[in-house]
């Protein structure tokens, strides 16, 4: 199986929700999320491949219409429900899958030629994934703020991950970062990288 990463925004205290939504709206964290989720290998770059984005039901319904699909993405949404409706707008629309398990997800990526493949949540998604032996990295934009949050990313284990360096950051996401702590209006936030050991 491939590997993946995990693309995430956590405040210290790991919240990632409240009432299925962001607990937070930072346009430029979320121009990073769709910068990098779409972002296609330097070496794959005139080919025709995207990136898959596989989400929990949840997340998928916390998307804005207009965004969803999100563009330029290949996008798997995890159900039970394998007749799940993905209430699109347009109907016409053959980007997205559902599938009702992590591991159909894993396996519909694997027959199909993707470049990268992202988790993008919500929790039930992030706790299974980051067990995985392939989940290969982990980027957090760590919200440095205190926000409620009703919704966890679970704990990184230290004896599965190391906090990267800025260089391994833009390396992996193949762009300029800005580093150390940003703001917007009252919130404060950086922008990290975890890697498996
Ligand atoms: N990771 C990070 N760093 N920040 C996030 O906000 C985030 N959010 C999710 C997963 N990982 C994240 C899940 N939630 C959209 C909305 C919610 C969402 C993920 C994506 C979304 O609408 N994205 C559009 C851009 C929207 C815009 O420009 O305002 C996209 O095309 O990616």
């Amino acid at each position: 199986m491939t590997q993946f990463a995990l693309v995430v925004a956590a405040t210290e205290e790991l919240g990632i929700g409240v009432l299925n939504n962001l607990p937070w709206r930072i346009p430029k964290d979320m121009a990073f999320f769709k910068q990098v989720t779409t972002a296609i290998p330097k070496e794959l770059e005139n080919q025709p491949v995207q990136n898959a984005v596989i989400m929990g039901r949840v997340t998928w319904e916390s998307i804005p219409t207009k965004f969803r699909p999100l563009d330029n993405r290949f996008n798997i949404v995890v159900s039970r429900n394998p007749s799940y409706d993905l209430k699109l707008a347009d109907t016409t629309c053959k980007n997205t899958i559902v599938v009702d398990s992590l591991e159909k997800a894993f396996e519909a990526v694997d027959s199909k030629n993707h470049a990268r493949t992202f988790v993008i949540g919500g929790a039930q998604m992030y706790r299974l994934a980051i067990q995985h032996a392939n989940c290969s990295h982990i980027v957090l934009t760590r919200v440095k703020s205190e926000i409620d949050c009703d919704t966890f990313f679970p704990t990184i284990d230290e004896q599965h991950y190391r906090l990267g360096s800025h260089q391994e950051l833009e390396s992996y996401v193949q762009q300029q970062v800005p580093e150390g702590i940003q703001k917007f209006k009252e919130l404060e936030y950086e922008f990290t990288l975890y890697v498996r050991k």
